[in-house]
């Protein structure tokens, strides 16, 4: 009979769904102190952190999870491909620009798409989108419109909103993914720190802040960085590593985004590094199923965005990128911040359902719902830049 082994298999597997969600299985752990160097000293000042622990926090997190990432290239050219004064129903000027970079007779190029809006003193703030969905989504024409990308709302607010496609820099797939940014630097594939798909996001929007530079009508010193899901883990990083971006928000980034890895709770390392294997450096996998030798954990990666601020979003029924383990790594950010003088508000336990804490410098909300960017988490990406941006 084999209905015996199927029904074991089953209850098996049953069981080890619910053991993934189930708070009283999370390990005892302790995360690594983020003021605390390798040689052993105690940071108590700014000076200190970015002198000597920052930098060896980014290097941690290059070495082990995300890869490096590449500063050099020959040259970067910005190729205006259309312009619409009066897109939007004249709410807003489209601005669709192809940004190319060369390096070593290779290059790359990615298509921005970018709404200013028409009525504000310009130059504008900008939130900028890491777009791992449907093209369809960015839609220039606006014949389709997303939730996920609601440009209508960010520009009544009196925001410019762009948006890059993961595809231009590396294709999420584990066979070709190289085709892109990896073909500029071909060494990075040989080396087990070396940058794959995630890095090559992060190493585009680095890129898309480049041209933002050298465009007079947004604001260079007031971007917006999101990204949901894989494309929120990228937000995170690419604002680690590039320190004009100044907000990041993250939203239901989860496992190696923002949520603790040591609480083993939903997505797992070694279930990421297996059916992704394409995003994270070679050294990662060494991780697999052993969470607590890692020499960072996610609270870290918040505290390199310190003192910028940053916005993490969860969904109730996104259990898979573990709400609470995001809530806890902004607490542990927090001696970060401090270290600046910045106290941020959250409350010492994760707030209600739909309870969005966003006057805080590291900002939060836990959204009933699914796995997803909605106009719910845009409506509140808003109020944060908001109040933040105005504070500065
Ligand atoms: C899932 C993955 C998550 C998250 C998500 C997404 O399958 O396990 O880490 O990245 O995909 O990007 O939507």
């Amino acid at each position: 009979m084999k209905i015996i082994p199927f029904i074991l298999a089953l209850l098996c597997c049953i069981t080890a769904q619910a053991q993934q969600y189930d708070e009283s299985k999370v390990p005892a752990y302790t995360l690594p102190d983020p003021l605390l160097t390798l040689s052993g000293q105690r940071v108590k000042n700014v000076r200190t952190w970015e002198k000597v622990r920052r930098p060896e926090v980014l290097r941690l997190f290059e070495d082990n999870i995300y890869g490096q990432m590449p500063h050099d290239f020959d040259s970067i050219r910005f190729t205006t491909l259309r312009e619409e004064p009066r897109a939007m129903e004249g709410k807003a000027l489209l601005k669709e620009t192809r940004i190319s970079v060369y390096r070593a007779g290779q290059s790359v190029s990615i298509h921005l798409t970018l709404f200013i809006p028409n009525n504000v003193p310009r130059p504008v703030p900008v939130f900028l989108l890491i777009n791992n969905r449907g093209k369809n989504i960015t839609d220039p024409d606006r014949k389709e419109k997303s939730p996920f990308w609601p440009a209508e709302v960010v520009i009544d607010s009196g925001y410019a909103i762009a948006a890059f496609h993961v595809s231009d820099l590396a294709p999420d797939n584990k066979d070709t993914f190289v085709n892109g940014v990896l073909q500029l630097y071909p060494g990075q594939l040989q080396a087990a720190n070396g940058m794959k798909a995630i890095g090559a996001w992060a190493w585009g929007a680095a890129r898309v802040m480049d041209y933002f530079e050298k465009e007079p009508l947004v604001n260079a010193s007031k971007v917006a960085l999101t990204g949901h899901s894989r494309g929120g883990k990228t937000s995170l990083w690419a604002a680690a590593q590039d320190q004009r971006f100044a907000i990041c928000i993250t939203n239901c980034s989860g496992n190696s985004g923002a949520a603790l890895a040591r609480r083993q709770f939903g997505e797992r390392v070694s279930r990421i590094n297996t059916t992704f294997p394409h995003w994270f450096n070679d050294n990662y996998k060494k991780y697999n199923d052993r969470e607590n030798d890692l020499p960072v954990d996610q609270h870290m990666l918040i505290a390199l965005i310190a003192p910028r601020p940053v916005y993490a979003t969860n969904a109730t029924k996104d259990l898979w990128a573990d709400p609470t383990g995001t809530f806890l790594a902004l607490k542990n950010a927090e001696k970060v911040y401090a270290l600046y003088g910045l106290k941020s508000n959250l409350p010492s336990t994760p707030p209600a359902t739909n309870a969005a804490v966003a006057t805080s410098i590291l900002g939060y909300h836990n959204r009933e719902g699914e796995h997803d960017m909605t106009l719910f988490d845009w409506t509140h990406f808003i109020q944060f830049a908001n109040i933040h941006f105005r504070k500065r």
